[in-house]
């Protein structure tokens, strides 16, 4: 069969071509569904007296915020407040994801928020004894995202007052998943803004 070599050449060709279209979708699929990352600053709607600030810059290893800019709840008054933060993230893959916020403390009377996923309950995010950093924290429990748009709250815990926030992570999967070392790039249009 004369025609047989160069007909089997272009199958080749063509099922490589196809191959390949498939990989770049699969890796494109897989960042957006497996990570995401967002400016704490880059919110859907805010309650005061959370707000955002700048003044905080290089800690004493030399880390700052991404952007130059966080959400914050001014130290000043040290009072309970309805200061709130509300964040509609784009999800693509429903399931059991860790979240992570790169903060910084001031000190033991200002070292947690309170996270709310889709409604549910409060949880505690922080309460460690590392102040005066840039630094990722995990959320102690891992959360239950569905496909679409999710809401996630953050919020002051009683009378917890200067508390910055300047990064969020949502990572797929829960159980051992590397702690975030430096600030990340955002993954574009993740937030729904309202
Ligand atoms: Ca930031």
């Amino acid at each position: 069969m004369l025609t047989s070599k160069p007909l089997r050449a272009q199958v080749v060709r063509a099922a490589g071509t196809v191959l390949a279209l498939v990989l770049a979708a699969s890796m494109v699929m897989g960042a957006s569904s497996s990570r995401i990352v967002w400016e704490a600053e880059n919110y859907s709607s805010i309650v005061a007296p959370m707000t955002v600030g700048s003044s905080i810059q290089k800690d004493k290893l030399g880390s700052t915020p991404s952007g130059g800019k966080y959400l914050t709840i001014p130290p000043q008054p040290h009072e309970e407040s309805p200061a709130k933060v509300v964040y509609k993230v784009k999800v693509s893959t429903a399931g059991a994801y860790t979240l992570f916020g790169r903060r910084y403390w001031q000190d033991g009377c200002g070292n947690s928020f309170y996270f709310r996923i889709n409604g549910g309950t409060a949880v505690v995010f922080g309460e460690d004894a590392t102040y005066n950093f840039w630094k990722w924290t995990e959320l102690k429990q891992p959360v239950t995202l569905k496909a679409g748009v999710n809401t996630i709250e953050v919020f002051q815990n009683k009378k917890e007052r200067g508390v910055n926030l300047d990064q969020l992570v949502l990572q797929r999967g829960s159980g051992r998943v590397a702690v975030p070392v430096k600030a990340e790039t955002p993954t574009p249009n993740a937030i729904v803004k309202e």
